[in-house]
């Protein structure tokens, strides 16, 4: 009773307090720095804050909720020091709480939109699929103090300002790739960038798990492709590989934060650390026996085509990595198959593409691969020539937009960027931002393109420090072109949310490249 009265005076005395602070110091809802820009924004002039009585309640009945709710508390209790506990929402409810809850009746909000109101006395977030609980969490976080995101515990107050949010995606398919092939990413490593790309609400992870220097994945009906064939990286070293273990922990870590892996094993080019634990599979005579290769030349192997014991092997391959991967895709690669005649790549890519099918998949390939003839179910990967684009787009196949001078991440940011590759353009993060993937390519419209990614590739790039400084800030902003409605796009006014985000990023401790183009708020 007395605790009960000392908590109605006091706020009697913090509301109007609160709201004072509220149109004096907090920005409010509109104006936080969200990225992605949500659909639609609505502020009250008022301001919640996080406390010792703040409880998560899940909807009962749903242990993915329940998990969603914990993953929630996970985020907020070390910076807050608060113990917020999950409960579920049988239990007895407390004000200024939050409430996450899924709902039948409003099917608008997609697979991965959400709703979240934030009052004075409470946040509700809601959404038709526990994923877009999910994507809604990501906008909480970003609606807190940036201290929020610290490991260890800040002051507060852990005020929000109060609004809503109503929230969807406008691609289905919003990825980032890391290529762990040139250089090898342990696994810690790879959860990493998943806790990083899941922030900004994408939800692919697409890794290129072999090229001509390292094969990744532990096949076990070809055991040397991993043992043998991941054993250096580019420039030397020991390279590595995940075992199907490993693997499956990595899909289930993706999973559990709505990210879908899509493995590649790039084919039939790119292929020399498979070919030098497998003689056999090359039909090169000048050179029957490849060595493991530590350069970052590309276009010089290739699987022999003509051969059976090729496609046993292609077989093989993609039956047990379509058993360990529940998404629906596998990656073949097919870009720059030089060495590979045409007549030969046409009839490899078609073969293959029936392989990945009757293994349960659909097949996506990098834009070559729309010289073949594809079906409706695969999908091409744009990264640079125009005419394949539209080539994909005739055959009604979908698309992936990742120009390489816009989307690539290792691409420099300027002539004297420390890390990263120039060949496709020097790329500071306007030219990032600004490209529109509906109009890029004429021929190719909104409707046959099923989504954006941002490719890593790691020749030049050999640990999280260089992978961090060139994918942020450019990964944000290749994020909000997935998810954002192209209306609410607009370089100016990114560049300033993007500015004040950068403490943001700082206290989720991302040495991110500091670009004159932004003026940094402290
Ligand atoms: C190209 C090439 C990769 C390189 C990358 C470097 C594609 C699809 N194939 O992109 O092997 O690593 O450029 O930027």
């Amino acid at each position: 009773m007395r605790s009960l009265y000392l908590k109605i005076s006091a706020s009697i005395v913090l509301i109007p307090l609160i709201l004072s602070c509220s149109s004096e110091n907090s920005p409010k809802l509109s104006e936080q720095s969200l990225i992605p820009m949500p659909v639609s924004v609505t502020a009250t002039d008022s301001v919640f804050e996080l406390d010792e009585n703040t409880a998560i309640y899940a909807q009962s009945g749903n242990e993915e909720v329940k998990n969603i709710a914990q993953y929630l508390a996970d985020r907020l209790n070390p910076a807050t020091g608060l113990d917020i506990e999950v409960k579920t929402a049988n239990d007895a409810s407390v004000a200024g709480s939050i409430h996450l809850t899924l709902t039948d009746a409003d099917t608008t909000l997609g697979d991965e939109g959400y709703e979240l109101t934030i009052a004075t006395s409470g946040i509700k977030l809601l959404a038709h699929q526990p994923a877009g609980l999910f994507r809604g969490i990501q906008t909480l976080r970003q609606a807190l103090p940036a201290a929020i995101e610290k490991s260890e515990k800040q002051s507060g107050p852990w005020r929000i300002p109060t609004g809503t949010v109503r929230d969807y995606p406008e691609y289905a398919y919003r990825g980032a790739m890391l290529d762990v092939a040139r250089h090898f990413f342990s696994v810690e490593d790879v959860k990493r960038y998943i806790d990083l790309i899941a922030s900004y609400k994408m939800n692919v992870l697409h890794l290129h798990l072999s090229d001509d220097q390292g094969w990744r994945i532990e096949i076990k009906s070809w055991p040397k492709l991993a043992t043998y064939g991941g054993s250096t990286n580019v420039g030397g070293g020991k390279g590595g590989y995940y075992t199907q273990e490993q693997y499956s922990d990595l899909v289930n870590y993706a999973q559990s934060q709505y990210i879908t892996i899509v493995p590649e094993i790039d084919m039939p080019g790119h292929t020399n650390s498979a070919l030098a634990s497998y003689p056999e599979l090359n039909c090169n005579e000048k050179d029957p026996n490849p060595k493991l290769y530590e350069g970052i030349e590309v276009g010089f192997s290739t699987l022999c085509t003509s051969k059976e014991l090729t496609y046993k092997f292609v077989d093989d391959v993609v039956r047990e990595l379509a058993a360990l991967t529940p998404g629906p895709y596998i990656h073949v690669g097919g870009d720059e198959s030089h060495v590979t005649p045409m007549e030969e790549y046409i009839p490899f890519i078609n073969r293959v593409q029936d392989i990945v099918q009757s293994h349960g998949k659909h097949m996506i390939g990098w834009d070559e691969v729309t010289n073949a003839s594809l079906k409706p179910t695969s999908v091409a990967q744009y990264w640079a020539k125009a005419e394949y684009a539209q080539s994909a787009a005739k055959q009604g196949a979908k698309l992936i937009m990742s120009p390489a001078k816009y989307a690539y991440l290792d691409m420099q940011y300027d002539s004297t960027s420390k890390y990263g590759l120039h060949w496709a353009a020097y790329i500071e993060l306007d030219s990032a931002y600004n490209w529109e993937p509906s109009t890029m390519v004429s021929g190719v419209s909104r409707k046959d393109i099923l989504g954006v990614e941002a490719p890593i590739w790691t020749e030049t790039i050999a640990d999280m420090d260089a992978l961090e400084y060139m994918a942020f800030p450019r990964l944000p902003g290749l994020a909000e072109i997935g998810w954002s409605p192209k209306s609410a796009r607009d370089w100016t006014q990114y560049r300033d949310r993007l500015g004040k985000h950068g403490k943001r990023m700082e206290a989720m401790g991302i040495g991110y490249y500091p670009s004159k183009q932004v003026v940094w708020e402290k």
